[in-house]
């Protein structure tokens, strides 16, 4: 079934792909079957106390299957998933592939503003929830964003329903299920950090993730005895799909379910389930050094530590060996598609300083000056990719997409970065207008529109300030309404009344600005657009006057 607003790859390159055999013709929902008659007994998801099979998992995905099927929902159909790490997550995805219906995948930050949009946009005829999680009660949310999503019939909870449908109760005996969905079709919708006013909504094939999964599982050196830690949320593209847990699943390995990412939680995990790899933003692995050290754990079982999302600096880089005692691996990807990893047995120098290469010999990359000319090797430009499993479009987003892409398909990552002579990519910033804060990305634009819609705003300019533990935090330059600047106190609105009015519209915590200067005007570019440039020396330049 052709999804509308789903832009496909060429049919010469698709052709090309499945010759190849990057594209397999298998889908998700025929992985889970194959693996759970080849590897029936072993576990395959561990959480708390809770420790499930394969053959149970195939099992209990058929049961669901068969009462979302029972409730209407159908092949092709929108499904906002905002599920943390637990099992009902592998549960419902493949339960939804089976059917043929698509995950949109939501994360467990989002909030209102969020949804509605993901709902809308999409379409979206269900909303799967938890009931109460991290103190947070999803269900409160979920009015919230029905009043707004006139098109959601049905909401569902993994856990104490409320006023609404328990998850639990839609494990139905398995009914014979209409024909699944082809290999070529979308399976789910991915979410893109942005750089524009609205998120993206990104549209994966079960082809061209499925080839993503085996070229990752390759690159890390997955297999059956892989224990995978999860302490990153699942939903996202990094640990869902770098190898991550569906990377395991096609492995034939077992994924080990972390609430969080503490220490205390994540360590006590590695050494009880003998986990062997496990994946990191910066930020986290920042904090797992330091606990690690001191505290002088043995972490025997682990064997890699990937750290990606955001740039790793050489000097934390260093330290993951010595301190933790196994291998680092880079990793420099996007829900767009193109993955890089730095190689298990690269050189310490490769896996240090650079950010990896692409994982498949059949990723095209190209870095080019601002006229799209390719430039000298090893300097520095934007980085183009193209590929098995790069999108060609952005879902529904025919206008964002004519600038998001070449004409001949590559796609623009807004990444700027430079290759050394052996092929590895070094990240050297971002041309993008987005700020990357420890690997959560926030789109200026979006966050800009909402302060926009304060009374007391005339405008406002978000920018990154450098911050030693998340890389990269925001501050929000803004001029108040004419006649407020200079005036009394009362009227011009306050830095904490700004935060509160963008928390109350309903925006992920992460995206609410970390800092806010009032100015009375913003530094101009030669044609006179807001030059984000100076207000970012701006602001690093107050920051390091106070140290
Ligand atoms: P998204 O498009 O939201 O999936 O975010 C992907 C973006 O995250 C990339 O385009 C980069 O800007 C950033 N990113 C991911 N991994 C790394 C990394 N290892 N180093 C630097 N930036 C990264
Ligand atoms: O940041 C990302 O989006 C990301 C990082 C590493 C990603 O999507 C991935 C690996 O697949």
């Amino acid at each position: 079934m052709r999804l509308p607003g789903f832009t496909p790859w060429p049919e010469e390159m698709a052709r090309y792909y499945r010759e190849t055999g990057c594209w397999s013709g298998e889908t998700f929902g025929q992985l889970l079957r194959r693996q759970a008659q080849s590897h029936g007994e072993q576990i395959v998801v561990v959480s708390g106390e809770q420790r499930i099979t394969y053959a149970q998992l195939d099992q209990r995905v058929d049961r669901l299957a068969s009462g979302l099927h029972r409730l209407g929902i159908a092949a092709g159909d929108r499904v906002i998933v905002q599920l943390p790490n637990i099992t009902a997550f592998f549960e419902v995805v493949f339960a939804l592939f089976r059917i043929g219906a698509l995950p949109v995948f939501s994360l467990p930050l989002h909030r209102r503003q969020e949804v509605i949009y993901f709902a809308n946009h999409s379409e979206a005829v269900a909303y799967i929830i938890p009931d109460i999680e991290a103190g947070y009660d999803y269900r409160t949310l979920a009015a919230e964003v029905k009043a707004e999503a006139p098109g959601l019939q049905h909401v569902i909870v993994a856990g104490e329903p409320g006023d609404y449908m328990a998850l639990e109760e839609l494990y139905a005996d398995s009914v014979e299920l209409p024909e699944g969905p082809l290999a070529s079709d979308v399976a789910f919708l991915q979410l893109s950090g942005g750089s524009t006013g609205l998120p993206k909504l990104i549209p994966r094939t079960h082809d061209d993730y499925m080839y993503s999964l085996k070229a990752s599982v390759d690159v890390c050196e997955l297999d059956e005895q892989s224990i995978y830690l999860a302490v990153l949320p699942v939903a996202h593209n990094y640990p869902l799909s770098s190898p991550g847990v569906l990377g395991t699943i096609y492995a034939g390995g077992r994924i080990v379910l972390s609430r969080s990412g503490s220490p205390d939680e994540a360590f006590a995990l590695i050494e009880q389930e003998k986990v062997t790899i496990t994946a990191l933003v910066p930020p986290l692995a920042l904090v797992w050094l330091d606990a690690a050290s001191s505290r002088q754990v043995k972490l025997d079982s682990l064997q890699v530590l990937q750290v990606g999302g955001a740039k790793l600096g050489a000097e934390a880089a260093r330290r993951v060996k010595p301190v933790l005692g196994c291998q680092l691996q880079q990793v420099f990807g996007m829900a767009e598609g193109l993955v890089n990893y730095t190689r298990l047995d690269d050189p310490e120098e490769i896996i240090v300083e650079t950010q990896g290469k692409p994982m498949s010999v059949y990723d095209e990359i190209k870095i080019v000056d601002d006229e799209d000319n390719e430039v000298q090797p090893g300097m520095a430009g934007h980085l183009l990719a193209r590929g098995p499993y790069t999108i060609r479009g952005y879902y529904k987003a025919e206008e964002h997409n004519a600038r998001s892409f070449t004409s001949d398909g590559f796609y623009r990552t807004g990444d700027l970065a430079r290759l050394t002579p052996g092929g590895y990519l070094i990240v050297e910033g971002r041309a993008k207008d987005q700020i990357n804060r420890g690997g959560d990305k926030v789109a200026a634009e979006e966050v800009e529109n909402h302060l926009l819609a304060h009374p007391g705003i005339f405008d406002a300019a978000l920018v990154s300030m450098p911050d030693e533990y998340l890389g990269e935090r925001s501050c929000a330059f803004i001029i108040a309404q004419s006649g407020m600047a200079g005036n009394t106190a009362d009227v011009l609105p306050s830095a904490m009344e700004i935060k509160a009015f963008l928390r109350e519209r309903g925006l992920a915590a992460y995206k609410i600005p970390d800092r806010i200067e009032f100015v009375d005007s913003f530094p101009q570019t030669g044609v006179g657009k807001v030059s984000k440039k100076a207000l970012r020396e701006r602001i690093a330049g107050q920051q390091s006057a106070v140290r």
